[in-house]
């Protein structure tokens, strides 16, 4: 689960998102001038998925308006299109883990940040989870986790779920992991998992029992609450 979070670290720097100074910075740069103004405006229009109002996400996300507005403008210079695809995040992935193969994780991933199934990430999807990411509460945080490890999105995860994730995190991190990893060790760690939160042993596990499991588990709330400190 450690692993996971990590990842997501990374994705958030490869996303440039503002720290606090760049933010004060924006307080105080010159106007821009009329002709960007309307450059920027044609680049709106132009753009095959404008974001919904910044007043709508503002509500639905825990960011202020300032804060969506220079993250609308990172995401557009990085994905001018104004949505992201399954292969943007494979590559960016790819990058993070060179010794490794991120492109299973890379796609669980993007179908998580997409949540609606539409095969692209657009901004809203993008903030909304980054939003849940690094300021939701606990449950927020964890019910998105679940939803990640919950492949066919039926409401639980299996046991050959969680294998496939672990399986891709273990291929992303590559054959060069110090110590060593043994073939079968996603197996036990799937293994492992499984006891600890399958807790009436039926065989798959709820949101509940990933709640309950999550919480009284130390390294997990650990790793979750290293979101707080990014922004
Ligand atoms: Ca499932
Ligand atoms: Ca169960």
């Amino acid at each position: 689960m450690g692993a996971v979070m990590g990842t997501f670290s990374s994705l958030q720097t490869k996303q440039r998102r503002p720290s606090k100074g760049q933010l004060y910075v924006m307080d105080y740069a010159p106007r821009q001038n009329k002709s960007d103004k309307i450059e920027d405006e044609m680049e709106m229009t132009t753009v095959c998925c404008r974001p919904e109002g910044l007043e709508q996400l503002e509500t639905q996300t825990n960011f202020t308006k300032r804060e969506l507005q220079v993250l609308y403008r990172g995401f557009k210079n990085e994905c001018p299109s104004g949505v992201v695809n399954e292969d943007t995040f494979k590559q960016i992935y790819s990058q993070f883990f060179p010794h490794g193969d991120a492109s299973m994780y890379a796609h669980y991933l993007f179908n998580a940040f997409d949540a609606a199934q539409s095969g692209s990430v657009k901004f809203e999807d993008f903030v909304t989870a980054l939003s849940v990411l690094l300021r939701g509460t606990i449950h927020e945080k964890l019910r998105w986790t679940f939803n990640l490890y919950d492949i066919n999105k039926d409401g639980h995860i299996n046991k050959e779920e969680m294998m496939d994730i672990v399986k891709a995190i273990y291929d992303m991190m590559g054959k060069y992991t110090y110590p060593v990893l043994k073939d079968d060790a996603p197996k036990q760690h799937v293994e492992l998992f499984f006891q600890k939160m399958d807790k009436n042993k039926d065989g798959v596990v709820t949101i509940d029992e990933f709640i309950e499991s999550c919480q009284e588990d130390d390294n997990i709330m650990r790793s979750l609450q290293l979101f707080e400190n990014v922004i």
